[in-house]
């Protein structure tokens, strides 16, 4: 018997809501482009949450597998992965989507900031999304939840690797490269800095 997506009925708002706001966060940088010569990031990704992925979470959190669990109580269905050459850049970006019509930040957490333990950095936001389309809840005007995630170009490649060794089986010395990924994320960091002051001594910032 073929069981239904999760996400059921939903599933193409999820698909045009993540393409609407992709092409909104685009439009953002494509204006700075036109009036500095740089956009405000170097690439983005959005991607939908697959229905195993989801039923997963939904069984980690202890919720039942409906797409109410999915697309109200979990929030990070519509994924956009924004990846940006500078730091500062980040910030400006948040700054530009919060801006953006029919959006309303749900929660913020800064790992640049406040670094996990293992060395981890990224922007992660939560934002609503309005829509007039039904929601979960049934309402229209709806709201979607989209996870935004903000990082740098090293911090994405640490990230990357470091989810790929995560699911490695290794043996032992579990202390050793723990501490040599947080070495490598922290090493990483003291590039993203100087690049940025690089960036702003050419540009004549202080
Ligand atoms: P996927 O497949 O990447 O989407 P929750 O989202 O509620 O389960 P939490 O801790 O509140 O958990 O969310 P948080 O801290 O915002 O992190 C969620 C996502 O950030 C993760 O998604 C990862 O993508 C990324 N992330 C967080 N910490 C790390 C880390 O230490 N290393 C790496 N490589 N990525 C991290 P998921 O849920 O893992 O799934």
């Amino acid at each position: 018997m073929e069981t239904e997506n999760i996400y059921g009925e939903y599933a193409e708002a999820l698909s045009e809501i993540k393409d609407k706001i992709t092409r909104e966060i685009s439009e953002i940088s494509k204006r700075y482009k036109e009036s500095t010569g740089e956009g405000i990031y170097e690439h983005l990704i959005a991607r939908i949450k697959s229905d195993e992925s989801m039923r997963e979470k939904c069984d980690r959190k202890g919720l039942p597998q409906t797409a109410k669990s999915a697309l109200i109580e979990i929030k990070d269905a519509i994924g956009i992965r924004i990846v940006c050459s500078f730091i500062n850049d980040i910030y400006t970006c948040v700054d530009e989507i919060k801006k953006l019509d029919g959006v309303r930040v749900i929660n913020e957490k800064d790992y640049i900031k406040n670094v996990k333990p293992n060395g981890y950095r990224s922007l992660h936001m939560i934002i609503g999304y309005k829509t007039d389309l039904y929601d979960a809840n049934g309402n229209k005007p709806g709201e979607y939840f989209v996870e935004i995630q903000l990082r740098t170009i090293a911090m994405d490649s640490w990230a990357s690797l470091e989810h790929q060794l995560k699911y490695k089986k290794t043996i032992g010395n579990q202390k050793l490269i723990v501490g040599e990924l947080k070495k490598c994320a922290d090493e990483l960091a003291g590039c993203d800095i100087s690049m940025q002051t690089i960036r702003d001594l050419i540009n004549g910032e202080k």
